[in-house]
C-alpha cells in the first residue's frame, strides 16, 4: 500500500490503517474512501452519524470496503471503526483539515474531520483510488473581491484519486469553478448527465465538460490516465435523485438569503462553507439535508461500482 505511492513506512507511525481497510487492499479488492468534515462541519448531530454509517453500510452492500479518513488524537485514520465515528461525529473541537492544516493536526495531537482535499491526500497514501463525498468546494460568488477558492480544486490537478460528487455546491459560482477545473487540467465529467449537477439539484446551467455512462467507463478512462502518466484525480458529477432533488429555480432564493446572512455576520474563509450549509438547512426546514443526505448515499453507491470496476 504505502509502499505503492511512494511514502516511507516510518510515516505510518502515524497513521492507522482500519484492518477490514487494510485487508481489502492488500487483496486488491474494492475500497472507497470517504470524507469527514461532512461529519463534522457539513450536518448536525445525530444525522452526520447516521449518514455516515448507513453510507458505509451502502458501500458494504455493494461488495466494497468503505474507509471513512479523519484525524483522531493526532493519528490519521484510513477507516474508522463504529465508536470512533460516533465520537467525531459528537466532538465540538474538530478541526477542519485540508492540504494545509492536515499535518499540523497529527504533530499537534488534534482531530478533525478531513475536507475532499485532505481525504484525497489520504486516500492516496493508502493507495485507494475512489472517493465519494457531497459536494466538492470551488470558486465561491465574489472570488473576485475574496479571493476565496477552495483548495479542493487544486487537489484535484495533482492527486490521482476520483472523486464521486452531486457537482460543486450551489452556493459556489459553478461556472467560474468549472473553468478553474479545466485550466488545471482536471477531467469533469457528468454521469449519465449532459448538464453538471448543482448538488441540491440536478442541473446547473453548465454543461458537463465530459459524459459517460457506465462505471466500467470511468475506470478504463482512469487507468488511461495513468497509462499517459496524466498528474491528477478527476471530478465525477452523479444528479441527486430526481425524488430527492430541490430544483436549481427554488434553491437560488434560500442560497441567496443564506449568502445575505453570512455578509450580515461578516461570515468568512473557512467558516464560509459551514455557516451556509447550516443557514440553508434551517430555512429550508431540514429539507435541504435530507437531499444532502440522499446525494451523498447515491454517489457512495457509483464509488463502489468504479471502485470495483477498477479493482475486477
Ligand atoms: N459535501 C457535503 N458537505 C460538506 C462538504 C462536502 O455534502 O460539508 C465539505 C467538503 O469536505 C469540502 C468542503 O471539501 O465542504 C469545502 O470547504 P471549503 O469551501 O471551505 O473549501
Ligand atoms: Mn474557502
Amino acid at each position: 500500500m504505502a509502499a505503492e505511492t511512494g511514502v516511507p513506512m516510518s510515516s505510518l507511525e502515524k497513521v492507522d490503517i482500519h484492518p477490514p481497510v487494510a485487508e481489502a487492499l492488500a487483496a486488491k479488492r474494492a475500497v472507497v474512501a470517504l470524507e469527514s468534515t461532512i461529519i463534522t462541519h457539513g450536518m448536525p448531530w445525530p444525522q452526520n452519524n447516521e449518514m455516515a454509517a448507513d453510507v458505509e453500510t451502502i458501500i458494504a452492500e455493494e461488495g466494497a470496503v468503505p474507509a471513512t479518513i479523519a484525524v483522531i488524537d493526532g493519528r490519521l485514520k484510513i477507516g474508522l471503526s463504529a465508536e470512533e465515528r460516533k465520537d467525531l461525529a459528537q466532538r465540538r473541537d474538530a478541526m477542519k483539515l485540508s492540504r494545509a492544516d492536515l499535518a499540523f493536526a497529527i504533530a499537534e495531537g488534534r482531530s478533525g474531520g478531513t475536507t475532499v482535499a485532505a481525504t484525497m491526500i489520504g486516500a492516496h497514501f493508502a493507495g485507494i483510488p475512489v472517493f465519494a463525498t457531497g459536494g466538492i468546494g470551488g470558486v465561491h460568488k465574489g472570488a473576485e473581491a475574496s479571493f476565496d477558492i477552495s483548495s479542493d480544486l487544486e487537489e484535484l490537478a495533482r492527486t490521482p484519486v476520483i472523486v464521486v460528487s452531486a457537482g460543486p455546491k450551489a452556493i459556489l459560482d459553478i461556472p467560474k469553478t468549472l473553468e478553474v477545473l479545466e485550466t488545471r487540467g482536471v477531467p469533469v465529467v457528468g454521469y449519465k448527465a449532459r448538464m453538471m449537477p448543482a448538488f441540491w439539484s440536478r442541473e446547473s446551467n453548465c454543461r458537463a465538460p465530459l459524459q459517460l455512462d457506465t462505471p466500467e467507463a470511468i475506470a478504463r478512462f482512469h487507468q488511461t490516465r495513468a497509462t499517459l502518466g496524466l498528474a491528477g484525480g478527476m471530478l465525477i458529477g452523479n444528479p441527486v435523485p430526481a425524488e430527492a432533488e430541490i430544483p436549481a429555480d427554488e434553491m437560488i432564493q434560500y442560497i441567496t438569503r443564506a449568502q445575505s446572512d453570512a455578509r450580515v455576520e461578516g461570515i468568512r474563509g473557512k467558516a464560509v462553507t459551514p455557516y451556509l450549509l447550516d443557514r440553508i438547512l434551517k430555512i429550508t426546514h431540514g429539507r435541504s439535508l435530507e437531499t444532502n443526505i440522499a446525494l451523498v448515499k447515491n454517489n457512495a453507491r457509483l464509488a463502489a461500482r468504479i471502485a470495483t470496476a477498477l479493482a475486477g
